[in-house]
């Protein structure tokens, strides 16, 4: 009782304050009962707005939040899920680089698959990190369904998969004929394809070589189209297809929905084809790439390309079944239209009647309507085509307005009422404007910049919740600063990102919070309600490999333990339970093979166990249910203590054992 009070009385002193416009502290006299929490903000020095902005972001010990964003992690390789609106961070979740907690990469059978499947021969070295950029859930109905994510290498042109059961990487796929990607990935409404198109072109040869001098014969952008297994939501490489595109530097796309379902759109920069060469009289690329007023949206009619895939109009390719940009055209897969000098977001609104574009040397968002491409399309409506042949559309027919929102415009989200968010880069603001009557704005309302509020600073992407998706409910959205220069103390020279929270429940937006984000750049993120995670598994079936989540051929059960020679492989088979391994004392020789098979017999949620070798570089989480086999060589002996990693109980400390090697 005493907190209800507490907060209506705060409520109460919210609204004085702000009628007054001076901070709450001076309103401490003759509130009564709820003096505390307002000496509280005073004390902390908070002004009304920010105490407001405390209760709004706070979430009480042991409740949830409403929503999890799912955050790439940039250099760190992850995925990051954070609680919105608390923004606290729930977890980390390892895609292309190794990490210690969860014994990713660390030894662990599973996870050692996943990322040497996920270097091909295209790569130089097997690798071991990636840039996490942009994640897509897996969709149904234009919603997202909680059962997959997906996220791009931006440097390696790879894509992961992450299955929201266990939520754990089940899969990387290494992709033949791109080098590179970064914002072309999206799912499609119901999940049939995952796109990763790639970002700088690659030459299209044997051997990945081409000189620069032949860019524009040999060079192509490759837009891929991966088919996805319904159950276990891994890319099927045998089942998806590649479409072949100019050599411009494709950037970020989005799938149509609704009304452009069926249809996809990938912004373009470069379709000067500038290729450097500052030390050789050249011009930089910066300065070739932003020659021309225009560059291109290109659109293509997915649905379309997979019937002429099926039709087995396409050549093999490393692999792949590829497209050619020739039988593109000749089929009308693909068209493009004119975007405003060096574009970036492509964005397409939840009804989806518009796409949004964003000119960072521009200060209007362009906003093309699908109704209008079609019918442009249908009627051969074009201005010419490129030096490749590829149809280009009359940018007059086929936009339907432009809006001036500030400098620097990226990337849009939307709140499914008929408005857009624009992230403004050069601004450090976010601008929200109108779209137009096709998204239920009334007539003379379209179009129009109806807000903006600074953030701080040099905004990327802004996220808004559920706003990638046919659902978006314009609840909050979530600025994903580069720069957070002053915000925090100095904390060295290698500053963390910053996030900030906006409500967007008022007629204006307001900022609510500050999160730093210490461990890695992040560049997109999805924002899902929490109701919608409910695949979501805390203890695995007795016996399980994470990697197939079937029931593991060599999973233990209690009291089936023991150790079997093979010549010099020493097959163990181990159990781990509170608080003890069984068996607990291992005799092999010096040279053996050692091939550790250990299963974790608990069932209680959260009974987590973990298993390291000191000196072998060996470390994996065994978690409640979960099997997962180590194998190394015994090639220096001593006597090792191996050990629980996690404190799983009262004896913790006593989970361990010794691994003699004999020398
Ligand atoms: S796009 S460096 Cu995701 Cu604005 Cu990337
Ligand atoms: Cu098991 Cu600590």
């Amino acid at each position: 009782m005493r907190s209800v009070t507490g907060r209506n009385v705060l409520i109460g002193a919210v609204i004085v304050s702000l009628a007054f416009g001076v901070v709450i502290g001076r309103f401490t006299g003759g509130l009564g009962g709820g003096g505390s929490l307002a000496s509280i903000a005073e004390s902390r020095g908070m002004t009304v707005a920010e105490a407001e902005g405390a209760l709004k972001v706070f979430t009480p010990p042991g409740k949830y939040d409403e929503y999890v964003m799912i955050s790439s992690g940039g250099q760190s390789g992850n995925i990051y899920l954070v609680g919105v609106p608390s923004m606290r961070l729930l977890k980390s979740i390892p895609v292309f680089t190794p990490e210690s907690w969860s014994g990713y990469g660390q030894g662990a059978d599973w996870s050692e698959t996943i990322l040497a499947e996920g270097s091909s021969d295209k790569q130089a070295r097997e690798l071991k990190w990636g840039d996490t950029h942009h994640p897509g859930l897996s969709e149904t109905n234009g919603e997202y369904d909680g059962r997959f994510v997906y996220i791009n290498d931006r440097a390696n042109g790879r894509i992961g998969m992450v299955d929201l059961r266990d939520f754990k990487t089940k899969q990387i796929v290494d992709l033949p004929n791109m080098q590179t990607s970064h914002g072309g990935v999206f799912v499609t409404p119901n999940t049939e394809y995952v796109h990763i198109s790639s970002m700088s072109p690659m030459p299209q040869t044997a051997d990945g070589y081409a000189p620069l001098d032949q860019y524009k014969e040999k060079y192509r952008g490759i837009s891929s189209w991966l088919s996805i297994d319904q159950e276990s939501g891994k890319i099927d490489t045998t089942a998806s297809f590649q479409i072949e595109l100019p050599p411009y530097t494709q950037d970020l796309a989005d799938a149509g929905k609704l009304a452009s379902d069926g249809f996809a759109f990938i912004g373009s920069y470069n379709t000067e084809m500038a290729t450097g060469g500052v030390s050789e009289g050249g011009d930089p690329i910066e300065k070739g790439a932003s020659a021309r007023d225009f560059d291109y949206l290109h659109i293509i009619d997915w649905k379309k390309a997979a019937e002429v895939a099926a039709a087995g109009k396409t050549e093999m390719r490393n692999g792949m079944r590829v497209i050619s940009l020739q039988t593109a055209i000749d089929e009308g897969l693909l068209y493009l239209a004119p975007e405003p000098r060096s574009p970036h977001g492509a964005d397409v609104s939840p009804d989806g009647n518009y796409i949004v574009v964003g000119g960072k040397l521009d200060p209007n968002v362009t906003i093309y309507e699908i109704g209008l491409i079609k019918q442009a399309i249908a009627d051969k409506d074009f201005e010419g085509v490129d030096e490749f042949g590829v149809p280009i559309l009359k940018f007059s027919s086929v936009v339907a307005g432009q809006v001036e929102v500030g400098l620097g415009p990226l990337h849009t989200q939307f709140d499914g009422k008929g408005n857009g968010f624009v992230s403004l880069f050069l601004d450090s603001a976010v601008s929200k404007f109108s779209l137009g009557p096709k998204a239920g704005i009334k007539a003379g309302e379209e179009f129009k910049l109806l807000d903006n509020v600074k953030v701080n600073y040099n905004i990327g992407h802004l996220a808004t919740t559920e706003g990638d998706t046919v659902a978006a409910d314009g609840r909050y959205l979530v600025a994903l600063n580069k720069w957070s220069i002053d915000r925090y103390p100095v904390i060295g020279t290698l500053k963390p990102q910053n996030f900030q929270l906006i409500d967007l429940a008022g007629p204006k937006m307001q900022l609510l919070a500050d999160t730093p984000v210490g461990y890695g750049e992040p560049h997109y993120v999805q924002i899902i309600k929490l109701s919608r995670l409910t695949s979501a598994i805390d203890v695995y079936q007795p016996g399980t490999d994470p990697l197939t989540m079937a029931a593991s051929s060599v999973a233990t059960a209690a009291g089936e333990e023991r150790v079997e020679r093979d010549g010099n492989t020493v097959h163990v088979y181990m159990t781990a339970m509170r608080s003890h391994f069984t068996p607990d004392i291992l005799r092999v020789k010096k040279g053996d093979k050692v091939v550790l098979h250990v299963t974790s017999i608990e069932q209680t949620a959260d009974a987590t166990h973990g298993f390291a070798i000191p000196g072998y570089n060996l470390q994996a989480s065994l978690d409640p249910g979960e099997v997962v086999t180590l194998e190394f060589v015994a090639d220096k002996a001593g006597s090792f203590a191996f050990y629980c990693t996690e404190f799983c109980s009262a004896l913790h400390l006593e989970m361990q054992g010794w691994l003699l090697i004999e020398p």
